[in-house]
């Protein structure tokens, strides 16, 4: 008999949709002592939340945060409502003795994610920010590639994140979607947004960042806002370019960009050791390129390998369907309440926690100083 773990979601936009389908999937697949019950969906408007609640399967609606916290038959508080409104909730759910599993990025800014992280390590409550594409399964095995060595020394790290839907000026700011481009529901653009993955899957695979130079770049000035439904200024970085220095001595190139036309969702990553380089590509997501110098001269060349192999040597893929066969962008969200559930289960907590996630946070405040100091910023 497996045993129950009562989630409590609050949000129910994409990345609600993400976690509910998670919930509902892993134990199909992953053999776990844990099972998710989807106890309640929190929404303020409670026709869309009774909606969700019936498409996902939630057994019951609040439309007040406050009071999900509160529910006594609630273990786990799932977080995924705009970055301003993550703070308050994940205090008061670690108060609460609940778990607290917040979407990424972790806070505002470092100042509340510290806060977050002392109210959870104190309240001694199990949680995890939503990095997913750490546990795409290509993206994880080159995690084991760094780690076994076989890149050798590292010397560059690059990452990039291109996107395109906010080029209209005829997009408002603020409500559903659109809070991303609201800087006081959002506290920064693609910085917070899109370079928050790229830098948590950099520090994850190439270690500590020691200091970063950025310039941003906002090009649209006003935009409407929904809630207001007046013209106003636009606050957040539109694009973000920087380059950093790795404590293992390493240089490192980041760019994100929501005006990058043609790219919808293009994530890459490529790094160069002296021995082998690795490149990952989101549009391609199963596939790991790898380059080996050390193979014989004649054949040398970049390997493209499809993870999919089920012998138990590419991770994730033997609890999915049979070899050669794809999974995709969903499941690195089953992969991740498949490993917070083992963390309960072992004692070892599903990576990255709050205080893992921080460090993401510290990447992000250095790289908009640096924007706005103009000047070289190291990360604290
Ligand atoms: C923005 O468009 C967004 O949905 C991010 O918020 C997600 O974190 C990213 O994975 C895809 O793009």
């Amino acid at each position: 008999m497996t045993k129950p773990l009562n989630i409590g979601l609050i949000g129910y936009g994409f990345m609600g949709k993400a976690h509910s389908n998670a919930y509902r999937r892993a134990n199909n697949f992953f053999d776990l002592k844990y099972h998710p019950v989807l106890k309640a969906i929190c929404a303020r408007d409670a026709v869309a939340a009774q909606k969700f609640a019936d498409t996902w399967g939630y057994e019951s609606i609040e439309t007040e945060w406050k009071k999900l916290v509160a529910r006594k038959d609630i273990d786990a508080v799932d977080i995924c409502v705009p970055n301003n409104l993550h703070h308050d909730i994940a205090v008061a759910a670690a108060k609460a003795g609940k778990m607290v599993l917040c979407e990424k990025p972790l806070s505002m800014d470092t100042k509340e994610g510290l806060k977050m992280v002392a109210a959870v390590e104190k309240a001694g409550v199990p949680n995890m920010v939503w990095y997913n594409y750490r546990r795409v399964p290509a993206v994880t095995m080159a995690k084991q590639l760094i780690d076994e060595g076989k890149l050798g020394r590292i010397f560059h790290y690059r990452a990039v994140f291109l996107q395109d839907w906010t080029i209209s000026s005829d997009l408002p700011q603020g409500g559903n979607a659109l809070w991303r481009l609201d800087a006081k529901a959002a506290g920064s653009g693609v910085t917070g947004d899109l370079l928050a993955h790229c830098i948590d899957t950099a520090l994850w695979l190439n270690g500590k960042m020691t200091s970063v130079t950025a310039m941003t770049e906002t090009f649209i000035k006003e935009r409407k806002h929904t809630l207001t439904g007046k013209v106003e200024k636009v606050a957040i970085d539109d694009a973000c370019a920087f380059l950093g220095r790795f404590e293992n001595g390493s240089l490192a190139t980041f760019e994100s960009t929501r005006y990058a036309r043609g790219h919808k969702a293009l994530y890459t990553f490529e790094i160069n050791g002296e021995k082998a380089s690795i490149k990952w590509d989101l549009h391609d997501l199963h596939r790991l390129q790898y380059f080996d110098h050390r193979d014989e001269g004649r054949l040398r060349g970049w390997r493209s390998i499809h993870v999919s192999d089920h012998d138990g040597s590419q991770p994730y893929m033997d609890h999915w369907w049979v070899p050669g066969l794809q999974i995709g962008y969903e499941h690195s969200f089953v992969h991740q309440v498949a490993d917070f559930l083992k963390g309960l289960e072992t004692g070892k907590p599903a990576e990255p926690t709050f205080r893992s996630a921080l460090e993401t946070q510290k990447v992000c405040d250095a790289v908009l100083a640096s924007a706005k100091s103009k000047q070289w910023a190291k990360v604290k």
